[in-house]
């Protein structure tokens, strides 16, 4: 039996990424873990009230690029320690508030309450750094020590509000989850992007680090978690062999996955970001096509660069989040929306979403196409939903024995896939029902977008479309 090769998106995914091995086994991260318990205060409800009242910094994707390119001088790093502090002690205090905000039977469920105390902890860790400044070399190590901590006390919240909303089911209803997760989950993203970069930017910096990259290549196109020379072509060939590995798993079967359009397509991205949403979008191509006994018919990825002038020529035309909201709908204007230069939305829809550089570079529609018989119109309207799947065991064993699958969301599958192994869903090939909604948080963070199409009977075709994050200069 096939071993399962695990996703590189697995817990700590940016650390992991962005900090060569040898950096994970510096001081700073070593004593990250023990560090925790130690310098902290306890948060009171007022300092609750105040941080959260402060406005949220309208996070730009400059204020990820403007402390330069790896190496950092030490003002460099102390400019981004302190910038990292600035920011994120409001933006914990939102998430509490938001949290308490919840049904309060909702919130007394462990896992919730789990995950309250998660950021309480986070805050308490923070609270005695802000309303300072660092200004030496140790402070900068200690601090960078306690983003550690912050980016590992979070890295499994997503497995464990799954579990909590499941088990709090009977007292809050589907699209109320959803909403919640959907502030929830994007907020995260920004607020681990903004921990992770000063992490990577400390590790990327450090004497010792030029050793640890198998490459120089490699060296040159990270900004912390930003690869400036991002390949979707390299992304997908990586997530293809994670994807059919599980499914082999899981059936026996693979289908295989055809990159065609221009595959040598290059841009600046979050690499962790575009990796968890190519897995997610790839395993349910994988799921449908062998469930629907087409494993033969290969999924066809195609690679299409937005024309170099579409964000220049745009005005404010409708963004690929419009567009997706419009196929969703049963617009069918989807060749104009998708395929032509109409450019991915400029304007942040949201306080979550990080603003491009000026000069941005247009983007990708990554298209995939699968003949796994598509969506049937009652499922159609709920795969936004967090929670939602089609998946379980019966359907599986029922299609593998050539019966007809039957359609059902029991919770226990969600459950199953978040037990198995890895947490979080990563290592189940579907049953969380979280792919799409989480995946579309993940395009839309940088202002691109998901959309998904279905021909009921033959497959379906999934345009993402991300934006380049920003021409930065060299
Ligand atoms: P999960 O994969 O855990 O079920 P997702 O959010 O990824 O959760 O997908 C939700 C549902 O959308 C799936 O259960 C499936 O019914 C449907 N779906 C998504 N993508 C496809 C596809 N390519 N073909 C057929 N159905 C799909
Ligand atoms: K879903
Ligand atoms: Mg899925």
């Amino acid at each position: 039996m096939a071993q399962v090769q695990r996703p590189l998106i697995i817990q700590s995914q940016f650390i992991r990424l962005c900090c060569p091995r040898n950096a994970r086994k510096t001081p700073a991260f070593s004593r990250a873990r023990h560090h925790q318990r130690l310098h902290t205060s306890t948060v009171t409800d007022n300092d609750i009230v105040r941080l959260a009242s402060l406005p949220l910094h309208p996070l730009t994707l400059a204020d990820l690029v403007k402390h330069g390119r790896p190496p950092l001088t030490t003002s460099q790093l102390l400019t981004s320690a302190n910038f990292t502090l600035s920011i994120l002690p409001a933006r914990l205090a939102h998430r509490i508030q938001s949290l308490r905000n919840l049904p309060f039977i909702v919130v007394s469920n462990p896992n919730i309450s789990k995950i309250h105390s998660n950021y309480i902890h986070s805050l308490s860790t923070l609270l005695p750094w802000a309303e300072r400044e660092i200004t030496t070399v140790e402070e900068e190590v200690k601090f960078t020590e306690v983003m550690a901590d912050l980016v590992q006390t979070h890295s499994n919240t997503i497995s464990i509000l799954a579990r909590g909303f499941l088990e709090a089911r009977k007292y809050i209803g589907p699209k109320d989850v959803t909403r919640f997760l959907d502030e929830h989950l994007r907020a995260r993203i920004g607020t681990r992007l903004i921990a992770e970069q000063h992490l990577a930017l400390h590790f990327s910096s450090q004497p010792h680090h030029d050793v640890m990259h198998d490459t120089e290549e490699e060296d040159s196109s990270f900004i912390g978690v930003i690869d400036t020379k991002l390949r979707p072509a390299k992304i997908v060939q990586h997530c293809e062999n994670v994807v059919g590995e599980l499914c082999e798993l899981r059936y026996g079967v693979r289908p295989h996955v055809v990159i065609n359009g221009e595959p040598d397509y290059s841009f600046a991205h979050v690499p962790v970001h575009l990796e968890y949403i190519i897995t997610e979008l790839l395993k349910n191509a994988f799921r449908a096509t062998v469930e629907s006994g087409m494993e033969r018919e290969p999924i066809e990825i195609t690679i299409a660069p937005l024309p170099e002038d579409s964000i220049e020529n745009n005005g404010t035309g409708s963004g690929a989040q419009d567009a997706a909201r419009d196929i969703d709908q049963g617009n069918t204007d989807i060749a104009s929306r998708v395929f032509t230069s109409k450019p991915i939305s400029t304007s942040p829809s949201s306080d979550e979403q990080i603003r491009p550089l000026a000069h941005c570079t247009p983007g990708v529609t990554i298209r995939i196409r699968d003949r796994g018989g598509g969506i049937s119109p009652d499922v159609y309207p709920h795969i936004w939903d967090y929670s939602f799947t089609t998946f379980n065991e019966d359907q599986v064993s029922s299609t593998l024995a050539g019966g007809s699958p039957s359609k059902s969301g029991s919770g226990m599958d969600a459950l199953s896939a978040i037990s198995g192994a890895g947490g979080d869903g990563v290592n189940s090939l579907a049953g969380l029902g979280y792919g799409l909604p989480l995946g579309r948080a993940y395009a839309e963070y940088f202002g691109g977008g998901i959309a998904v199409q279905s021909l009921w009977g033959w497959g379906t075709d999934v345009y993402l479309s991300l934006r380049g994050v920003g021409k930065i200069d060299d």
